[in-house]
């Protein structure tokens, strides 16, 4: 099928928009030899007019040239809409690919769409890699986090090209293998997850400190950097403060005085509650961060409860020392954040379990740590502590978090109570604070619903002083029986 003399191309990628172009230009960048295509030429063409001075391109208008440019074994990949596109395209490659050949999902799928195709590929002798790829338009052309699945056979030749165009965070690169099938983009689902929690509870900490301490959107911006030089450094809290810095041209006030306030999603914060709930583990500060970017695009529900004038409470909080303020802000921030970033490892653990993937925890939060949106310096942290306990339990038991929460947690609860009583709405903080209260409780208000199920349904109970399953004779004598 190949032609020595065009059949050159080390990598190719299919699907030229935003991200597919992009990343193009990143491996021809570094001196891949890289094959390009589009369904519509007009992308592919484009790409070379505007950007084929960044390295060695082989354009291709049809499908069969293109994989026809690529070396032996050919990789590809592709970087198409998600979802019924991403299939259209693998069956086109898949009759035009061979045995040994890797066709990679850079797109953000579905995890079990993902372990379909790769089954599906395999019997063709096709090795099949999703992979998360993180850090949008801009990861994508200067260094994304990669996260790819699939085989351990596939990896050994495409790792070390995708390891060139990632991230290098201290000369580390931001790539590493997951796991098989659908790790990879189990993974990444996860960090989006993350992703929205950090976003919302930055977002309460900027409420509160405009809310609470009457801040003004400058002075907030001003806090956040000066938060960015310590723990708390990363990316989002980088560009929060740039946001907030931002005035608007037009009427002269803060811009995010004048962006509308309905944050959109595009659903893979969903995906990961739905497939967290499938689990059977909680990701409250995800699920809150789902949640409240959904009642922020309720625009009637809002407008209507404005109508009603729903009462809140009579006075606003008074804060007296606004410097105490914003470090008891930044401290529940903080120990809100390592909820959050705990639930989503436990997540990753139950997934791990369930469909048999050897995930390194530490390795994944090395390659988080630069490229995608989540990049933080915590993330050292979060490595260490696997590194040192691969089986942690949970990120709350390492030490170092332990600490960090031990100094946070008198902070953190004045906060949210605070809030409470002066009606601000903090559903990130107030629900990761619950979840770490609960964690840690030895015994839980559990045992009422075992009784309440029992009662209702018989639904039985084990008790804590012998072995076995109980249910006690409610519409009887009450007497307790083996069940
Ligand atoms: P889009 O998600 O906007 O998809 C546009 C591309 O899909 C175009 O190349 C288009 O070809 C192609 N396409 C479509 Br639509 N239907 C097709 C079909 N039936 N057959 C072949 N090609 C088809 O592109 P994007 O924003 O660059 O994202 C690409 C992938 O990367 C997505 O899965 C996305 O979720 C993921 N991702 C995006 C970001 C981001 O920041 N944008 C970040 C991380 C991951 P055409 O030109 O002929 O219409």
């Amino acid at each position: 099928m190949s032609d020595s003399s065009t059949a050159r191309a080390e990598i190719g990628v299919t699907g030229l928009a935003v991200m597919g172009s992009n990343l193009a230009r990143n491996f021809a960048s570094k001196g891949f030899v890289t094959a390009i295509h589009n369904r519509s030429y007009a992308k592919t063409e484009a790409l070379i007019k505007d950007h084929g001075g960044d390295g060695d391109f082989i354009a291709s208008e049809s499908a069969a040239d293109f994989v026809a440019s690529l070396a032996v074994p050919r990789k590809v990949i592709i970087m198409v809409k998600a979802g019924g596109p991403t299939d259209a395209v693998i069956n086109e490659l898949s009759e035009l690919l061979e045995p040994g050949d890797i066709l990679v999902d850079g797109g953000n799928a579905q995890f079990e769409d993902t372990r379909r195709r790769e089954e599906a590929l395999r019997e063709k002798g096709i090795h099949f890699v999703g992979s998360g790829i993180s850090g949008g338009e801009e990861g994508a052309l200067l260094g994304p986090s990669i996260m790819p699945g699939g085989s351990a056979e596939s990896y050994a030749s495409l790792g070390p090209i995708l390891e060139k165009i990632s991230a290098h965070v201290d000369g580390v690169p931001c790539c590493t293998h997951i796991g098989t099938d659908g790790a990879g983009h189990f993974v990444k689902m996860i960090h989006n997850g993350i992703e929205y929690a950090d976003m919302q509870l930055i977002a309460e900490a900027y409420d509160l400190l405009r809310s609470g301490a009457g801040l003004n959107p400058a002075e907030i911006a001003e806090v956040f950097s000066e938060w960015n030089k310590g723990e708390l450094e990363s990316f989002l809290v980088e560009i929060t403060a740039e946001v907030l810095k931002q005035v608007d041209a037009e009427t002269g006030k803060p811009l995010v005085d004048v962006i509308l306030d309905a944050a959109g999603q595009k659903g893979t914060g969903t995906w990961t509650v739905q497939t967290a709930l499938n689990l059977g583990v909680p990701v409250s500060g995800i699920a809150e961060a789902v949640f409240a970017r959904g009642l922020s695009s309720a625009a009637a529900q809002r407008a209507a409860a404005q109508k009603v004038n729903l009462p809140g409470p009579s006075s606003p909080w008074e804060v007296q020392d606004k410097d105490a303020f914003i470090e008891s802000v930044r401290l529940a921030l903080y120990a809100s954040k390592i909820v959050a970033y705990a639930q989503g490892f436990d997540v990753i653990a139950a997934g791990a379990k369930e469909y048999g993937w050897d995930i390194d925890n530490g390795a994944l939060a090395r390659i988080w740590r630069g490229g995608c949106i989540i990049r933080a310096v915590f993330l050292n942290r979060i490595t260490e502590a696997f590194e040192e306990t691969p089986d942690l339990g949970s990120l709350l038991f390492a030490p170092y978090f332990t600490e960090v929460v031990s100094r946070a947690q008198d902070s953190w609860r004045s906060v949210v109570a605070g809030a409470a009583k002066s009606g601000i709405p903090v559903p990130g903080f107030a629900s990761s604070l619950a979840y770490y209260d609960g964690l840690r409780s030895e015994r839980l208000p559990a045992a009422v619903i075992q009784g309440q199920r029992d009662f209702f349904g018989a639904h039985t109970y084990k008790r804590i002083d012998k072995e076995g399953t109980f249910h006690t004779l409610w519409s009887g004598d009450r007497t307790e029986v083996d069940a």
